[in-house]
């Protein structure tokens, strides 16, 4: 059943009628106005028309037969009797009631499946056109493509969000207090033609990227296109909460899945697991891997990467129009109602530059030991979900001395506010933040060495994590403290916490999914250079040599990776360099970029969105000594302009907000 992609089209009360058609064309018809032609067969047509185009089929002696006399009321009423919504009824859905609702939805597509299908996104929260300083909280579902009530859940909450905006109170409070994205359809193929797996046949719980070891038919850690979809999303956004539906059977499933370790934060993820289940009367709390081991999840990625609180939920799949379908998403609605104000409780603040009182992509750490969470660059905001208790956090951007703040009390309920203002420090270059990590057998059991992937991460400290053999890391360097290529000096260093070397691969790319350059191989703690000439790098893999040895410490042991030359900063620092200024001034619809040569200078433009992609690239010629301003068209977002004149590198932020 197509026919509910275009309502709307027409306005509202659009009618579906059927009548037959003996001619070649019936899209002429629509030349009558009025009258949207949704398809037709050897003799009969199916179209939109509102109350003008029926009078005109009437009157064309066409003998027009109502099959749907209105359909926005049509779609609700389907949505009400407990169905299975079909990748059409759901893409109307999302689009019909964003639009009515645009004070507090707003519909973005966050990507496109293998097949070209919408993966489509509600972020539902009050000004939802503006970043604020919110929790963000993430409910998705149908990464089995066959699993589709767990497609009804994410899509029954998020029209119980909107419905009871204004007048329930408790909803109008998460909605004003927090950021709440809902992706029903994760994996749109799968949905569409009835599978598990996506188009390429590979099971999308397995392909991500936090301790991947090829499951599932997955050829790379987030390989897959729908993978890379919603990694980069939690790049962006950094959700402190993500309730993942699944239906296998009836479990509330924590992290981790690949490993029977339990997480640092156990403690307060049962507690919040058990609040779940004793909502929800059919749920039984699980530690994932109790249940059965999966490596390469999405709550674990999102739990050991992100640093959020990711739980996946099972349900059961009752049969199509079946009432046990309204009940589980409604009993699901109850639970989520209840927890997700619990987004905003522990710590939370902005971190900034100290100088120019930029907001910085910044990583903040946590002792006792908790796994660190990134701020939202376009504020600098972070939110960490905390049990009671005192904590240091360590606050840690590129390019920026790192910052301590201990004493830090963590209510009952609610939160503390931790705000840092970071001072520039133009050598501290080191891993910001783990893209993906490979899982090896040899040091799996050893709950030091596992699950501890930001030991790689800052300065060397002798503390590290070892890969295994043939184990591999990515590290994300952060824009600021990009790999540049310097032909005489060597680029950037790797550094071994142990005292007794290892071999290992190095490899260099603009881009977390490739392509890689290799900077050859080392052993130990080791400069490296890239080949070639003029590179300009974010991320660094890292890959163990096979070893003989099999005990907990197998593999390559990674401290550290340090890049030696800095580049970007604000603007402002800029001002005296050797190819004059560059600075950004964001405006409506783009930016205007400002360049002032002391002398003619080749001149290119890059521009980078938050997780690295590449969304523009311009060769702007030779430029005129003396000051240029050009206009820049993007959208609303973050983004990074990395301007080349001559040999010259600078990367300026900007987040443009409307
Ligand atoms: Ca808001
Ligand atoms: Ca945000
Ligand atoms: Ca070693
Ligand atoms: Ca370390
Ligand atoms: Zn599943």
């Amino acid at each position: 059943m197509g026919f509910l992609v275009f309502a709307g089209l027409l306005g509202f009360n659009t009618i579906v009628v059927k009548f037959p058609f003996y001619g070649t064309n019936p899209g002429r018809l629509e030349r009558l106005g009025g009258i949207s032609v949704e398809s037709f067969s050897s003799d009969t047509v199916t179209a939109y028309v509102n109350q003008d185009g029926l009078s005109r089929l009437i009157s064309l002696g066409l003998s027009p037969q109502v099959i749907i006399p209105d359909i926005t009321a049509h779609t609700k009423g389907l949505f009400d009797k407990g169905v299975y919504h079909t990748y059409e009824q759901v893409i109307s859905i999302m689009t019909d009631s964003a639009a009515a609702h645009p004070n507090i939805c707003k519909l973005d597509t966050i990507g496109l499946s293998v097949e070209g299908r919408l993966i489509l996104a509600w972020r539902i929260t009050d000004n939802p056109l503006s970043e604020e300083p919110e929790p963000e909280v993430r409910v998705m579902g149908n990464i089995h493509g066959d699993e589709v009530i767990g497609c009804e859940v994410p899509l029954y909450f998020g029209l119980h969000l909107l419905r009871n905006y204004g007048s329930d109170p408790v909803i109008t409070r998460l909605v004003d207090s927090a950021e709440i994205w809902i992706v029903p359809m994760m994996n749109p193929d799968g949905h569409y033609h009835g599978y598990r797996e996506n188009a390429h046949g590979v099971d999308l719980n397995r392909d991500a990227g936090y301790y991947w070891d090829g499951w599932g038919g997955s050829s790379s850690p987030f390989g897959e296109k729908e993978s890379q979809v919603f990694f980069a999303h939690a790049l962006t956004n950094e959700p402190a909460m993500e309730w993942v539906y699944h239906s296998a059977a009836w479990y509330v499933n924590y992290p981790w899945d690949y490993s029977p370790i339990d997480p640092p934060d156990s403690g307060l993820i049962r507690s919040l697991c058990e609040i779940y289940a004793d909502s929800d009367y059919m749920q039984v709390v699980t530690n994932g891997y109790d249940w059965y081991q999966v490596c390469g999840s999405v709550q674990d990625a999102g739990e050991g990467l992100v640093g959020g609180y990711f739980i996946t939920i099972e349900t059961g799949q009752p049969s199509n129009g079946s009432d046990q379908i309204d009940s589980i998403c409604a009993r699901s609605t109850k639970a989520l109602r209840g927890l997700i104000s619990r987004a905003g409780w522990g710590a939370w603040g902005t971190v900034r530059d100290s100088l120019t009182g930029a907001p910085l992509m910044a990583r903040v750490e946590f002792t006792p030991d908790r796994i660190s969470v990134f701020t939202d660059s376009a504020l600098g905001d972070y939110h960490k979900l905390l049990s009671p208790g005192t904590y240091t956090l360590r606050f840690c951007a590129q390019g920026h001395r790192p910052k301590e703040v201990s004493g830090v009390t963590v209510p009952p309920s609610g939160s503390v506010r931790v705000d840092a203002d970071l001072a520039p420090d133009p050598d501290y270059n080191y891993g910001f933040r783990v893209i993906y990590i490979t899982y090896t057998e040899d040091n799996d059991w050893n709950p030091d060495i596992r699950s501890r992937t930001w030991r790689t991460l800052g300065a060397p400290d002798g503390v590290y994590q070892s890969l295994g053999s043939q184990g591999e890391i990515v590290i994300d360097m952060g824009l600021d403290s990009a790999i540049v290529d310097d032909e005489t000096n060597p680029d950037f260093r790797v550094y071994e916490g142990d005292a007794s070397p290892e071999s290992y691969s190095v490899y260099v790319s603009d881009d977390w999914r490739g392509d890689w350059v290799s900077c050859g191989t080392g052993t130990g703690s080791q400069d490296f250079e890239i080949p070639g000439s003029g590179g300009v790098y974010r991320y660094i893999r890292v890959v163990s040599a096979a070893t003989q040895n099999t005990d907990s410490l197998a593999g390559f042991d990674l401290d550290a990776v340090r890049s030696y030359r800095r580049i970007g900063g604000a603007a402002t620092q800029e001002a005296g360099s050797r190819l004059g200024a560059f600075s950004v001034s964001p405006s409506r619809g783009g930016l205007w970029l400002e360049i002032a040569l002391p002398k003619a200078a080749p001149v290119s433009l890059s521009v980078y969105d938050a997780t690295g992609r590449l969304a523009l690239s311009e060769e702007m010629g030779v430029l005129s000594p003396g000051h240029h301003r050009v206009f820049v068209e993007l959208g609303r977002g973050v983004w990074f302009l990395r301007v080349k004149a001559e040999s010259e590198t600078r990367t300026l932020k900007a987040a443009i907000v409307e």
